[in-house]
This record gives C-alpha cells, sequence and structure tokens, in this order.
C-alpha cells in the first residue's frame, strides 16, 4: 500500500473514548523503546509519533487515520522498570480492553528488538494475542545496529525461538535506514486488502 495520508485523530486513555469501529485497524505492540513510534513516523512519512530516548513515553493508545480509510494504531509500551505497580495495572486493563473488545483489530504487529531474544513479556504479548486469537506477525526492529552476518545469526536465532508458537511473518526493519519499509507496507496492504 501507499501512504497519501496520515494524522494522529485520537488519543486514549480509557475503552469508552475509542473511535468507532467503522474502519479495519492495524495495531503497534512491543517492549517500550523497541521503536513503535520510531516505525509509525517512518511508514507514515511524517513526525507525527512522539519519539524519546525515554522509555514509556507513549502511554496512550495513540489512532493515526492513514489513507481516510485505516486505522494505525499505536500501543503504549510495556516492560520498563521504573513503572508504578499501578501504572503496570492501568496498563494491562486498558490493553486488555483493547483487545477483547476492539471487532476491527485486523492484526497486531508485535515489534522485537533485531539484536535480542525474545524476553519473558514478549512471551507474555504472544500468549495473550494466541489466547485471544488475535492474529500477529513480527517486525524485528533498528536492524542498522547489526551487522549482517550478525543480522543473519540473530534472526534464525529469534525464529527458532519462536516456532514452539507456529509459522509467522518476521520482518527486519530500521527506522534510521528505512530498511524493509516497503516489504512492511507492502504486507500491511495485503492484511488489510488494500
Ligand atoms: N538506530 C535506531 N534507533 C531507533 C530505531 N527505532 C527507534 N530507535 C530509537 O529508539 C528509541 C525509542 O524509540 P521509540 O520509537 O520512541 O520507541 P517506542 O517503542 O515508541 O517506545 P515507548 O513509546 O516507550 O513504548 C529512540 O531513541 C529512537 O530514536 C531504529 O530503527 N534504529
Ligand atoms: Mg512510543
Amino acid at each position: 500500500m501507499k501512504v497519501n495520508s496520515a494524522k494522529l485523530i485520537k488519543t486514549v486513555y480509557k475503552i469508552e473514548d475509542m473511535p468507532p469501529e467503522d474502519k479495519k485497524e492495524i495495531a503497534f505492540a512491543g517492549r517500550s523503546n523497541v521503536g513503535k513510534s520510531s516505525l509509525l513516523n517512518t511508514l507514515l512519512g511524517i513526525k507525527i509519533a512522539k519519539v524519546s530516548s525515554t522509555p514509556g513515553k507513549t502511554r496512550s493508545i495513540n489512532y493515526y487515520l492513514v489513507n481516510d480509510n485505516y486505522y494505525f494504531v499505536d500501543l503504549p509500551g510495556y516492560g520498563f522498570a521504573s513503572v508504578s505497580k499501578q501504572e503496570k495495572e492501568k496498563w494491562s486493563y486498558l490493553l486488555d480492553d483493547y483487545f477483547k473488545n476492539r471487532k476491527n483489530l485486523i492484526t497486531v504487529i508485535l515489534l522485537l528488538d533485531h539484536r535480542h531474544v525474545p524476553q519473558p513479556l514478549d512471551y507474555s504479548m504472544i500468549e495473550w494475542l494466541r489466547e485471544l486469537e488475535i492474529p500477529f506477525m513480527f517486525v524485528l526492529t533498528k536492524a542498522d545496529k547489526l551487522k549482517n552476518f550478525e543480522k543473519k545469526k540473530k534472526f534464525k536465532e529469534i525464529q527458532i525461538s519462536l516456532s514452539n508458537y507456529g509459522e509467522y511473518i518476521y520482518l527486519p526493519f530500521s527506522s534510521k535506514t528505512k530498511e524493509g519499509i516497503n516489504l512492511l507496507l507492502k504486507t500491511i496492504g495485503e492484511i488489510l486488502g488494500d
């Protein structure tokens, strides 16, 4: 697909504030700091999602309207230590509501750092999505930080570590070099039937 227009239309802190389920949507999930907002900026071609070196930048569910036709959804990241128990609970209630109720959610794109094998919280997310029967695929972020031979090696390691869960799409990606952007847009287009 080609992105012709994108705008932030809603910042959601509670489920009642979600936009109507009138358009197909794709959500981007992953650990805090893995590069969700950067990936969205790269995909959408404009700097609209807030990016920061401080983990936990995105606390809300952010809705981007793409081509006036789809929602791309930036989900708050999980797994950084300095968050209070109360904040973590808020996060899991919000996400639980989101995953259980959004009927127009077609696929979750789960971001993993290309440099590392999945962490316990990534496995929890995978198990959560599987339990709710929400389709998902993986994007491996920050690919620019690895040399080619390391990338090949890590790619295999990541795939092997998740092979018990079944067959999934894994796409290496870099917001810095834009590696993987065309394939990711193509894949999203196919998922949306665009
Ligand atoms: N080298 C490199 N750095 C990246 C890439 N993507 C993101 N970063 C950096 O990683 C940090 C976190 O990026 P964000 O996009 O804010 O991450 P996030 O997943 O949205 O984080 P939360 O909002 O906390 O969940 C920033 O300093 C980015 O500049 C990438 O592809 N390559
Ligand atoms: Mg973010």
